[in-house]
């Protein structure tokens, strides 16, 4: 075993991840700390230039409410967002970050981020809410700017690739966090005022549909681990919407994003007799009331629907990029000229959109030959994802803006400071913070913003430094290290070293991981459904599993780095299966269908599902907190209205 050194690293406050949340966080906090004579560190498990969801680039900017123009107000947008989770979300929070949005957005425009503009100079929209840009190069410009902001003005000071493990604590006040170098025998121990989670989301907590062929290839970032929620678990912060998994539609087996085909090019997706689900399924959204009438069809319904003609033997779906194009060229038809540009600015237009953000997509498009204005490609429902910045809403449960609670919510929602988790001193933001979906890109960064000045704050409240024991620090390093012990210990007992009946293989173990969530909790081999009886059989083997967690062997830093983001991975699952085990009654179908509750049942479970590990005992709680509405509710024929 080689030996490990350990730096201790003493600052004010400490932001956790690189991404567009943790970016937003670092460009606010570098202002509040100088103005406060205060430190601020960020750290990173991978280089922030290209760290995160965000890391290939994106073709859009999903959030911009325009309120200059006039046209959307922050009600609208906070109606969008509630009915689109089917009545679970929590207004305070998507309000706040609504209301602060389009400031982050003309800041990317400002550090040279393109954003398309029309002949009149205004910016073009996807759809309602979403900005087109030419995006290759989004997560460069926006990590530019956090590394000016911390660097440059002297507050602060940024780790990268150094990965984290899970925080470090004084009672019941986060007081830090533990990692490790993925490139050096190197341990850190954060010691921080405040701290700021901002790790992203989890991928390949289920099997994914790509199989050893294309093995890792997933919508998300393979490399948003559950870092975040498994940090926020073990601080034991409450946690919500830990049911709220987001399925999305995308291209088949390269998952290219379908937004800018139905919004943009408005592409019809039909199944293999060419008819469209969401006009033939049109009465099952009646089912589904008030939400399945509300506009746009709420996301998990549009995908339950396209899945219903799957389950029926109506498959492939096909999005019809080559009828869309030639749509949109045929209104140039009575000029030649311009017809022909059109279809050529289509074309490149159709193609950038997956070079600007999933190349993979554009790969296999050429190596397929496909010609998107000749040919339709196939669509399918992806395994499910826990990211609560877009279309799903798990996170922590965190405390409200005090300016945007009523007399009903201000117990409920707000306890001191904006985004502040229920553990002293922990904030989070984007998806590590739950119940507030569709903030996408622009609004996680938003969020950072915010929740870093709340931060800042609470530094300036709390001056006295935690305290950290110094034997938790030690049990905590040789824990984080005991993989590569075990594969030390025993890497000559075997003739291949996958295969050792004293350890298990990160691999393996997600392998594992990924079976068990697949068949009981309602993956792609499930056909996206569950029952309690699979629930509970599935959290017997998440049980197990954790046992074997302690056999986990690493042959060198990067394996170790594995270990760690599986462990994280688990957390995510328990957290999931118990809370779809705890509400009884299917409110998303198309994100996951209760074959035994096959109903929404408003009556009793329009209410979040919150749940909590206590670290003290080692055990989980489960617990309801009611929704309340900050804006007026909308009448049945505003619901109606599109
Ligand atoms: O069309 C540790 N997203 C889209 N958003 C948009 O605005 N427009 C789009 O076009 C979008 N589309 C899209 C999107 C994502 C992806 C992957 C594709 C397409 C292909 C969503 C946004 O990207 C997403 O909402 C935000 O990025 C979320 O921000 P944040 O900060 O919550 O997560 P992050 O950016 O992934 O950053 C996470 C960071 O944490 C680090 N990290 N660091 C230390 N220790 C650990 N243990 C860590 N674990 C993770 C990461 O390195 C990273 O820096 S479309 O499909 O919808
Ligand atoms: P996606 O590419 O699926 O992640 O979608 C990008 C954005 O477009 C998100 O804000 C989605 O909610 C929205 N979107 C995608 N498809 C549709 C649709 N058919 N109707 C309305 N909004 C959509």
């Amino acid at each position: 075993m080689p030996k490990f050194e350990t730096q201790v690293v003493e600052t004010d406050l400490l932001i956790l991840g690189g991404g567009m949340a943790a970016c937003g966080a670092a460009v606010e906090a570098a202002y509040w700390a100088k103005k406060s004579g205060l430190k601020v560190t960020l750290v990173d498990k991978a280089a922030v230039d290209r760290s995160g969801a965000v890391a290939m680039g994106l073709s859009a900017i999903n959030q911009y409410v325009g309120l200059k123009d006039g046209k959307n107000t922050v009600k609208d947008y906070v109606d969008y967002v509630r009915n689109d989770l089917m009545g679970v979300t929590r207004e305070d929070l998507v309000a706040n970050i609504a209301r602060h949005v389009d400031s982050t957005v003309h800041l990317f425009e400002k550090w040279g981020l393109p954003i398309w503009k029309d002949e009149k100079g205004n910016y073009v929209h996807e759809g309602r809410w979403q900005l087109m840009i030419n995006g290759e190069s989004y997560k460069v410009i926006v990590a530019e700017a956090a590394k000016n902001a911390l660097l440059q003005n002297g507050t602060g000071q940024i780790f990268e690739r150094v990965f984290i493990v899970g925080p470090l604590m004084d009672g019941d006040r986060c007081a830090g966090a533990i990692g490790f170098s993925v490139r050096e025998n190197k341990i850190y121990v954060f010691k921080s005022k405040a701290t700021l989670v901002a790790m992203g989301g989890a991928v390949h907590v289920f099997k994914p549909r790509s199989g050893g062929e294309g093995m890792g290839r997933a919508w998300y970032p393979p490399w948003n681990a559950g870092s975040s929620a498994s940090f926020t678990l073990q601080a034991g912060a409450e946690m919500t919407c830990q049911e709220v998994r987001f399925i999305p539609v995308r291209f088949k087996d390269a998952y290219g994003p379908v937004g800018a085909w139905f919004l943009l090019f408005k592409s019809r997706a039909t199944n293999a007799m060419g008819g469209n689900y969401m006009v033939e399924r049109k009465a099952e959204l009646d089912h589904w009331l008030p939400y399945g009438h509300v506009k746009p069809v709420p996301a998990n319904l549009r995908n339950y629907l396209g899945m219903l003609d799957v389950m029926e033997g109506k498959g492939p779906l096909f999005m019809r990029t080559e009828e869309a194009m030639q749509a949109l060229a045929d209104t140039y038809k009575d000029d030649p000229k311009a017809y022909k540009k059109k279809l050529k600015d289509l074309e490149s237009e159709a193609w950038e959109d997956f070079l600007d953000m999933t190349i993979s997509q554009a790969t296999l498009w050429a190596s397929t030959n496909v010609q998107p204005e000749q040919k339709s490609s196939e669509i399918a429902a992806a395994e499910p994802y826990f990211i609560g910045s877009h279309s799903g809403a798990s996170g922590a449960w965190v405390s409200g803006p005090p300016d945007l609670q009523t007399d009903e919510t201000r117990g409920e929602y707000f306890w001191g400071y904006t985004n502040m988790s229920t553990v002293k001193g922990l904030f989070c933001a984007g998806d590590a913070s739950g119940a507030s979906s569709h903030k996408f890109s622009s609004g996680s960064h938003a969020e950072g913003r915010v929740a870093a000045k709340s931060a800042i704050k609470f530094i300036v409240d709390n001056k006295e430094a935690p305290k950290i024991d110094t034997a938790v620090v030690e049990a905590k390093v040789a824990e984080i290290l005991r993989p590569l012990e075990v594969y030390d210990t025993h890497k000559a007992e075997t003739t291949d070293c996958e295969v050792n009946p004293n350890y298990i293989k990160p691999r393996m173990f997600m392998f594992r991981l990924q079976k068990i969530m697949d068949e009981y909790a309602g993956g792609v081999t499930a056909q996206f459904m569950t029952n309690k009886a699979q629930l509970e059989r599935g959290l017997e083997l998440l049980a197990f599993l954790r046992e074997d967690a302690q056999k986990l062997g690493a042959a060198n830093l990067h394996e170790l780095m594995r270990a760690w983001e599986n462990v994280h991975r688990l957390w995510q699952a328990e957290a999931h299966v118990r809370t779809m085990l705890f509400r009884e009654e299917t409110r998303w179908p198309g994100y996951y269908f209760r074959a035994d509750k096959p109903q929404m049942d408003d009556e009793k479970w329009h209410v979040f599902a919150n749940c909590r590990f206590d670290p003290a005992s080692s055990t989980w709680e489960m617990r309801t907190r009611p929704i309340h509405h900050i804006f007026p509710q909308p009448k049945e024929h505003e619901l109606l209205g599109g």
